[in-house]
């Protein structure tokens, strides 16, 4: 049994491995491999405690023992919902040894989100933590179990009763028999998370062999060694803090990772100091809030040789400013769960640095920058950006119709991003042609939060679009044509509360309208709606 998926064609999957890429071993190795250096290296600070690679090594075996004694394993997936902790880690590893595809939620996603995951991947098994108010008592894991009937075992973090207490499973093993292996590596290792531009979340089935290739390939690019202190601030299940090059780059470097529960720099600054932190990954809200407390704080700031920004729009002059106020080099990251990240390097010319997002990992990420009618521009000039590659997927997990629209038939996928390319095979990202809110590195679906506004039967129309934002690059606004007079933006608010959609998704402002304009081709005309937010209300 394995978890289907679309797989690359063979031709390339040989010149892949022919190429080194590809190693055919389970992404458990990046642990394996330091737990016979080095076991008692630091692997992770989290709080008050420290895990060194030992401990995450046995803890996820002992989780993975007792996984596999109750008949989870191949071709089984799980449910994952935990905060920036150690644990987080030790379940991921625990799940990858027993074979078991999780999918990690963010912490910030609540019943709607969860549920809708929960219906795609009919996991057998959920992890989540009871800190979450979703999790504060049983009644969100009995919807859960009501949705997606496999769904048998159920762990929690902070859990008091041992039957379901993931302290309790990951400590010492029931039985004798440690047995319990990983999937094949050219099969699917876990699931990432879509930014979406469609009604319902896309997963992103990525495999052993290709993770595994932009992990070690990014480890590389960045310089990352024994040495490394990495802060983990994004959240964790995240494709630019996870493997861009991300914890997995540190633990395959041997390095150490520094937990933090989120980027504010009241927080993260002390714990730079106080772990000698080098290197941190950063969304650009985020660095405009560092370089405020940068100011009163930099003597904290001494440890750091790196800060990589990425994410979403990060602006040249907030570029320019990272080296002097953080005492350190910046690397820009342009990235994307399916696949291609491209980086600055750490050699380049300051000015490539400031002006660009940096290029692809691999010589074999093919790109192409094409115009609307699907021709390539040359460079220098915006075109939408295409690529296929070593650790690009080929497809959304079962969504063959959305899968027609952004890969074409020769597998590259369409990101939905305007970019421009240099001489060099630098790209500068310069806009965006799908349907989605980038705000502060957190994607929102417009097509989503629309559906969701025209449930409530005061609303006859609905449309989200993005307004400019100093802090946040972009926020939402939703343009709503009512068929309740009396219909005010806090009833919205509630209703979509009540749906149980993630707070950060929430439309940051309402506009009643009598009716929404549209394209000679008779769909909304967003660019007219964003224009409208120019004016007065
Ligand atoms: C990263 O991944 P996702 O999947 O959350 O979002 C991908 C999208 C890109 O298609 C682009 O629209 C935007 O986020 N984006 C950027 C950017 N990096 C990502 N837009 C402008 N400048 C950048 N530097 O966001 C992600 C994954 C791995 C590494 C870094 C970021």
């Amino acid at each position: 049994m394995s978890v289907p998926f679309q797989r690359w064609p063979d031709e390339l999957a040989a010149h892949y491995r022919a190429r080194g890429y590809w190693l055919d071993l389970p992404l458990t190795r990046i642990l394996d491999a330091q737990v016979l250096r080095r076991p008692e290296a630091p692997a992770i600070f989290c709080g008050e405690r420290m895990f060194t690679y030992g401990d995450v090594e046995r803890l996820s075996s002992n989780l993975a023992a007792r996984l596999a004694e109750r008949g989870l394993g191949a071709g089984d997936t799980a449910l994952v919902h935990l905060p920036n902790v150690a644990e987080f880690y030790v379940v991921f590893f625990a799940l990858l040894k027993a074979g078991i595809a999780p999918l990690n939620a963010l912490f910030s996603h609540r019943r709607l989100e969860m549920t809708a995951y929960a219906e795609q991947i009919r996991p057998r098994l959920l992890i989540g933590a009871r800190q979450n108010p979703l999790f504060g008592d049983d009644r969100f894991v009995d919807m859960l179990k009501a949705a997606s009937p496999g769904l048998e075992t159920v762990l929690f973090l902070g859990g008091e009763d041992a039957p379901t207490s993931l302290e309790a499973w990951t400590g010492e093993p029931a039985g004798e028999d440690l047995s319990f292996r990983p999937t094949a590596a050219d099969e699917v290792a876990f699931f990432q998370l879509s930014g979406g531009s469609t009604g319902t979340p896309k997963l992103i089935p990525r495999t052993h062999n290709d993770y595994d290739y932009s992990v070690r390939a990014s480890a590389e690019i960045c310089g990352l060694d024994e040495t490394t202190r990495f802060l983990c601030a994004l959240p964790a299940p995240h494709n630019f803090p996870l493997s861009s090059p991300g914890t997995l780059g540190v633990f395959h470097a041997g390095g150490s990772v520094v937990m933090a529960p989120n980027p504010d720099p009241a927080i993260c600054f002390d714990l730079i100091e106080r772990h000698g932190v080098d290197m941190a990954a950063l969304v650009p809200s985020a660095v405009t809030l560092w370089l405020q407390a940068a100011k009163a704080d930099a003597g904290k700031l001494k440890s750091l040789k790196l800060v990589q920004v990425g994410g979403a729009n990060f602006s040249e002059s907030h570029a320019r400013q990272v080296p002097d106020a953080f005492g350190c080099r910046l690397q820009q990251v342009f990235g994307m769960a399916e696949g291609l990240v491209n980086y600055t390097r750490l050699d380049d010319a300051d000015e490539r640095v400031f002006t660009t997002q940096g290029r692809p990992i691999s010589e074999d990420d093919e790109i192409r920058i094409l115009s609307e009618d699907g021709r390539p521009v040359p460079n220098g000039s915006p075109g939408m950006l295409a690529t296929r590659g070593p650790y690009t997927v080929r497809g959304y997990f079962e969504a063959p119709e959305h899968n027609a629209t952004v890969f074409d038939a020769e597998g590259f996928y369409y990101s939905g991003d305007l970019v421009i390319r240099d001489a060099a095979g630098y790209l500068k990202v310069v806009g965006r042609v799908k349907d989605q809110i980038n705000r502060g590195g957190e994607k929102i679906a417009t097509e989503e939060i629309e559906n969701l506004i025209q449930r409530h039967p005061g609303v006859r129309l609905a449309a989200l679009v993005a307004i400019d934002d100093p802090l946040l690059g972009e926020k939402s606004c939703a343009f709503v044509v009512a068929s309740d007079p009396a219909l005010k933006p806090l009833a919205l608010r509630r209703h979509l509360a009540a749906l149980g959609v993630a707070d950060y998704k929430l439309p940051d402002r309402f506009r009643f309208v009598d009716a929404l304009p549209l394209t000679p081709i008779g769909k909304t005309d967003k660019k007219a709606l964003r224009a409208a937010l120019a004016e007065p209300a």
